[in-house]
């Protein structure tokens, strides 16, 4: 996580921001229809829970009454930017992104701002200093989620001296979520020398890219202990190399990894997963409820966190029937 995001958190819980109104006819962005419509610029479709986030969406879109300009950018910060110009252009009410990486917004949001149009950022931050150019931040705190990774495993090898090899499959490089759960992780496992990281390389949130890394990791250390993917769809794909490797997932090889989507809480529960951090992607109603305040110029909180709990074996067989993505 940026400093300057952290210097903004503090700030927010003393200040819950003041908009000035926009939509309607007052000269903003927005028609005078009465219906408030959103630009959606959404990353890709790289995981299991992006594609849940955007069902989230859409569906709360739809029983929220606002009518979604949706953008998938396929995981480029360019398309993000044409998108959200072309939704400036098309005087939208209000505009929402998960923005692909942290840096490099300024422009484009200015241009946004400079249109009255309000901006929510929605699932990941950004790290700008101006925070004015964006009203509120809708999303999880990745950097306790690494911090609960790191957790479980100082717990699993409590009282034991022998030294844990660890690799780590990071997320897109420079997104918010990579960047917090790798910082979170490291600050809890620094605390003792016997974790240690071995290799950390990025497996871009992909199942495909996640087995490619892991086979490249297998091939170079004979001694992992551990495994930290930064998400379900990466742990799911090292699975497959650790099998084709020999290995046992989940005891030859222990797995952390974050999301808690359907197919890594049965890999959890199946024993090949070992722990999973929850990151929920059903963002869509807190963030209608958002939209419709901002554009009715109401205060919101700067920040807005989603609730999250974490996953052992035993509790993945519990929840599993009751999960809906
Ligand atoms: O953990 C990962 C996805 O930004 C929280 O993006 C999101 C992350 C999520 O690709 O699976």
């Amino acid at each position: 996580m940026s400093k300057t995001w952290s210097a903004a958190l503090v700030g927010a819980v003393l200040v819950a921001a003041t908009l000035t109104g926009c939509g309607g006819g007052d000269g903003a962005g927005g028609t005078d229809d009465g219906k408030i419509t959103m630009g959606f610029s959404q990353v890709g479709a790289e995981s299991g829970w992006r594609t849940a986030n955007t069902t989230s969406v859409r569906t709360a879109a739809q029983e929220a009454g606002i009518e979604l300009k949706f953008s998938d950018a396929q995981q480029k910060q360019e398309n993000q930017i044409k998108a959200i110009r072309t939704f400036v252009q098309q005087k939208v009410d209000v505009i929402a992104f998960s923005p692909v990486v942290e840096s490099g917004w300024d422009t484009v949001l200015k241009e946004a701002k400079n249109a009255k149009i309000p901006v929510i950022l929605t699932d990941r931050a950004i790290d700008s200093p101006d925070t004015s150019l964006y009203q509120t931040f809708l999303g999880s705190d990745f950097v306790l989620e690494g911090k609960k990774a790191g957790e479980w495993l100082v717990k699993e090898y409590e009282g034991k001296s022998d030294p844990v090899n660890i690799v780590e499959l990071q997320g897109t490089t420079g997104s918010a979520p990579a960047n917090d759960r790798r910082d979170g992780f490291a600050e809890v496992i620094k605390a003792d020398p016997k974790f240690k990281v071995v290799a950390s390389q990025t497996g871009e949130f992909t199942r495909a890219k996640g087995k490619e890394v892991m086979e490249a990791f297998l091939k170079a250390h004979a001694d992992i202990d551990v495994l930290y993917a930064h998400n379900d769809d990466m742990g799911l794909g090292a699975i497959e190399a650790i099998e084709a490797a020999g290995k046992k997932p989940g005891v030859d090889i222990k797995i952390i990894t974050v999301d808690a989507v359907r197919d890594g809480m049965q890999a959890l529960a199946d024993g090949k997963i070992n722990f999973i951090v929850e990151c929920s992607p059903l963002l869509g109603p807190q963030l209608m409820d958002l939209a419709k305040k901002v554009v009715a110029g109401e205060s919101v909180p700067k920040r807005v966190l989603t609730e999250e709990t974490v996953f052992t074996s035993e509790q993945a067989k519990a929840a599993l029937p009751e999960r809906k993505y």
